[in-house]
């Protein structure tokens, strides 16, 4: 029996955790087993790794920040989302691979084809079903995440390296349309939601 492997991706604040959350409770509901999980962090060595790449003043050069992602999401690939999916869950994860050619690719130019190297190695063949594509202007989004702080180390980067994310994450939709959904998620909580269930529901088994 093989799971479902739905990932969220988008700038800061753009509703993932929130729409997450409320999918779970939803498709828990109808009788599915649903793991909710997160990147980077969502194992115990990944919740080291968040520490460094997330706390504000670490000097973090691009190229090392693209791997230390990679060895969050190698570990977490292979600790939590592989056994899920063999068990038959509907994996929902908040960031995967996507967040790391639009951040570390298209936010800090590296090489797009070292960023899908190092991604390939990665993920050792597993890429989502679905990825759910919050899109937001981030002058909106930041504001939602920040509610007001400094916000951490990659929220505080510039405007223009939140656009250049924004635009990577809609240039891997545009090359990926099977696999993308693409949402307005500038709207009241309920409509997004609304959206979210409308391609969710296309895909269950
Ligand atoms: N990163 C990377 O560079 N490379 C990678 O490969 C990966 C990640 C995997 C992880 O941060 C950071 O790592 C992230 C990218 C980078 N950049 N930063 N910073 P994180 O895990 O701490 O946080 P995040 O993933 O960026 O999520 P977030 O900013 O906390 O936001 P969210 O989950 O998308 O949104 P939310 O928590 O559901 O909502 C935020 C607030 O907005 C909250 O108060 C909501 O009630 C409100 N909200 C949500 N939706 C709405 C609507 N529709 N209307 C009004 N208000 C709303």
């Amino acid at each position: 029996m093989a799971g479902l492997f739905i990932s969220f991706e988008g700038g800061e604040g753009v509703g993932k955790s929130t729409q997450i959350a409320r999918l779970a409770d939803r498709l828990r509901a109808q009788g599915h087993q649903v793991v909710v999980t997160f990147e980077p962090g969502g194992t115990e060595l990944g919740q080291e790794v968040r520490r460094i790449l997330l706390t504000p003043g670490n000097h973090v050069t691009p190229r090392s920040e693209a791997l230390l992602y990679a060895a969050d999401r190698a570990h977490h690939v292979e600790t939590v989302i592989e056994p899920a999916l063999a068990a038959g869950q509907v994996v929902l994860c908040d960031r995967y691979a996507d967040s790391t050619f639009a951040y570390q690719g298209a936010g800090r130019s590296l090489d797009p084809d070292d960023v899908r190297a190092v991604m390939e190695f990665a993920v050792a063949g597993r890429w989502p079903d679905l990825t759910v594509l919050l899109d937001v202007d981030p002058r909106v989004g930041l504001a939602r995440a920040r509610g007001g702080g400094s916000g951490d180390r990659i929220e505080a980067e510039s405007l223009q390296f939140h656009d250049a994310v924004r635009h990577g994450f809609l240039a891997l939709a545009a090359a990926a349309p099977e696999r993308f959904a693409v949402i307005d998620a500038s709207g009241p909580l309920d409509d997004v939601t609304a959206l979210v269930d409308e391609v969710v529901k296309g895909r269950l088994r």
